[in-house]
């Protein structure tokens, strides 16, 4: 192995060793801790610390990194306390994510560390939300990420690396090509020469280095993060290495072949180094000694601060409590109060809390696909590039996974981002960053995802089973989300402005059928409706419908054109959380509930507040709970098989089979 100091000092060298070889005693220690029974898995770097520590202190300590399984090196150079880490480990309450999280999947936001979830792919698209607050705020930063060998057939190293080409953005991405994804080898995961060739596909430059060499990764990661930040472009890096061990210590290495073993130990990126040092006389024999004895004992003395710690005793209440972060001012909203207002269509209503957001807060960026100068699908952001720029209204190239994952990145920086699903049904190819990383980040780790996603939703417009579906279910059902679905003009804007204040994740749903048949007066001035209220729209005696979105519109027409039935309707306003105290008031008001929605019947929000009520109401009730839901089918596309689908084609049969209880 050649290792060339080039201008390093004699002190940066051995701060280096330093560095190197912590971790690997780390390691060593870890698996005769694992041996013994005191810790339950292990995924091993050794043989790769040169990757993660060599890229760690080639970055400034506040530039942000997202490492992987293998990379302790990453952690223990950005100097966490290790009795803290070793808590982490077992799975205490002291260490970073509360005994909810195993071993590196957490970050910690002192450390600029983003840690990853277990699905490999979406953390490097948050390193791409990092850059791009790096450029807005034009700091002089970059921010590194890292996949396996086997991560790089994930979609979303596609989408990471694209967008950060067409975003120009500086992010270090770095390939630990190690041989094996768990037992597939390089030849059964890809069929370019090498990855680093893929560089040249999404138009950014690219190098494979000798990933066992410290001072090569150093030196290159240096120069690429200058190159980064001078050019403002992503950068590419493949390190060749080896895994020395198992995929995770109980797995087993029957399938690697042992020449490999002995070929890639020669190459250890340590001994090597080690025997490098000594030739150059820049450490002794003795020198490294006793950096080995010194680092022995820092270890031994922070284990036994992290072994003496005391088993968890579960909280059920701080369990609840920690799914979300705090509103700033929590429970004061914003009323109006001026009395002015205008007659606005609903999706007016949804521009005008956008635009006095943006105005509002100069973090705030709004992204999705063709929303810049064209104005989105809809056209919510018609006028917006003009008055606030192309940098806060970014068209999005088509990828719904990494720009949720931008988003999240967005907010590790303090920014707050609104993404346009240009139809809620998108949101699949999006689904994991959205249910994995944002959803669960504060429970795991305290950080907030302070991300809106609008979804605008529903049928009625003859679009068809991939333009038309209902599936706020799907996130109702996700704690660390909150669901928010508006039925009116007012709402809309009151929520939305309601929504981007919250610092947790958000799914807006709009529904498009209401964009431009409904009216309403709307107030002028910036104001907020509260998350988790529902309204109580209609006084009724007979029955009560709780329903929201396109259903409030239904009960309403019914109501209207019934006279001789008194309906009481509830409009939920809020799918997550539910407002129960409003629920149980509606059931109170007539003994006689229906449940409406357009989503389809089984497993919609219809069957959570029919459980719901029978189990806190049950004295309340004159009458079974009934459903109105769509068929459960998909939406079809012809007029009228869409209408037949609809709930609405059933509702006055279900009122009356309800009122003759
Ligand atoms: C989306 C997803 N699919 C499957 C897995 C299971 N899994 C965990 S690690 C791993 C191998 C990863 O290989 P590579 O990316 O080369 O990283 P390495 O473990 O070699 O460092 C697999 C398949 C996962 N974590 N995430």
């Amino acid at each position: 192995m050649q290792f060339s100091k080039k201008d390093l000092s004699d002190e940066k060298l051995t701060e280096l060793y330093k560095a190197i070889i912590l971790p690997r005693m780390i390691e060593e220690k870890m698996l005769v801790l694992l041996r013994q029974g005191k810790i339950s898995k292990w995924f091993s770097g050794i043989g790769q610390e040169a990757i993660a520590v060599g890229a760690t202190m080639a970055l400034q300590p506040d530039e942000w990194i997202m490492p992987l399984h293998r990379n302790l090196g990453v952690f223990t150079s950005r100097k966490m306390p290790l009795n803290k880490l070793f808590k982490q480990w077992q799975g205490n309450k002291d260490g970073y994510s509360k005994g909810r999280e195993r071993s590196f999947h957490f970050g910690n936001k002192e450390h600029h560390i983003c840690g990853m979830i277990s699905h490999l792919g979406p953390q490097l698209a948050i390193a791409d939300g990092v850059a791009l607050a790096y450029k807005l705020s034009k700091e002089q930063k970059v921010s590194l990420t890292f996949t396996g060998d086997g991560g790089t057939s994930e979609g979303d190293f596609h989408e990471a690396l694209n967008t950060a080409a067409v975003w120009d953005l500086p992010v270090i991405f770095i390939i630990e090509n190690n041989g094996y994804g768990l037992s597939t080898p390089t030849n059964e995961q890809y069929r370019c020469k090498s990855l680093v060739e893929k560089a040249a596909g999404y138009g950014m430059e690219g190098v494979q280095i000798d990933g066992n060499n410290i001072l090569t990764v150093y030196d290159t990661i240096k120069g690429v993060r200058d190159y980064c930040i001078k050019n403002q472009k992503p950068y590419l890096i493949e390190c060749m290495t080896f895994r020395m061990r198992g995929h995770e210590e109980a797995s087993g290495i029957k399938y690697v072949p042992k020449n490999l073993f002995e070929e890639w130990e020669q190459k250890d990126p340590i001994k090597n180094y080690e025997e490098w040092l000594q030739q150059e006389k820049i450490l002794s024999a003795i020198d490294i000694a006793s950096i080995r004895t010194e680092t022995k004992n820092y270890i031994e003395e922070e284990l036994k601060i992290g072994f003496d710690s005391e088993k968890i005793v579960p909280d059920t209440e701080e369990e609840i409590d920690d799914v979300y972060a705090q509103r700033v001012g929590n429970g004061e909203w914003l009323a109006g109060s001026s009395g002015l207002s205008t007659e606005k269509k609903f999706i007016n209503a949804i521009s005008d809390a956008l635009e006095q957001s943006l105005s509002k807060y100069n973090k705030l960026v709004l992204m999705g696909q063709d929303i810049a100068e064209y104005g989105g699908a809809f056209k919510v952001t018609e006028g917006f590039v003009e008055k606030f720029g192309k940098e806060r209204i970014r068209n999005t190239p088509l990828c719904e996974s990494a720009i949720v994952g931008a988003a999240l990145g967005l907010s590790l920086e303090g920014y707050k981002s609104v993404m346009e699903m240009q139809f809620a049904d998108f949101v699949t190819v999006g689904f994991n960053q959205i249910i994995n990383n944002l959803a669960k980040i504060h429970y795991r780790w305290g950080q907030n995802a302070d991300v809106v996603i609008r979804m605008p939703t529903g049928g009625g417009v003859g679009a068809g089973p991939f333009h038309s579906q209902s599936n706020e279910a799907w996130f109702v059902h996700t704690p660390g989300l909150k669901v928010v679905y508006p039925s009116s003009p007012e709402d809309a804007k009151g929520l939305l402005i309601a929504a981007i204040n919250d610092p947790n994740p958000v799914m807006f749903f709009e529904h498009k059928a209401l964009y431009r048949s409904i009216s309403g007066q709307v107030p002028d001035e910036y104001y907020e409706i509260e998350i988790g209220k529902a309204k109580h729209i209609r006084q009724g005696e007979d029955i009560s419908i709780i329903t929201y979105g396109a259903g409030v519109h239904w009960a309403m027409e019914y109501a209207g054109r019934n006279s001789n039935v008194s309906i009481d309707i509830l409009d939920l306003r809020t799918l997550l959380p539910l407002d129960y105290d409003a629920i149980r008031n509606a059931v109170a008001r007539t003994g006689k509930v229906l449940v409406l929605h357009e989503d389809t019947l089984t497993g919609g929000i219809g069957g959570e507040i029919a459980a719901w009520i029978a189990e806190h109401c049950y004295t309340l009730l004159d009458a079974p709970i009934m459903r109105c839901a769509s068929l459960d089918s998909p939406i079809p596309f012809s007029i009228e098989l869409e209408k037949n689908f609809m709930a609405y084609s059933r509702l006055g049969e279900t009122i009356d089979k309800l009122l003759a209880y």
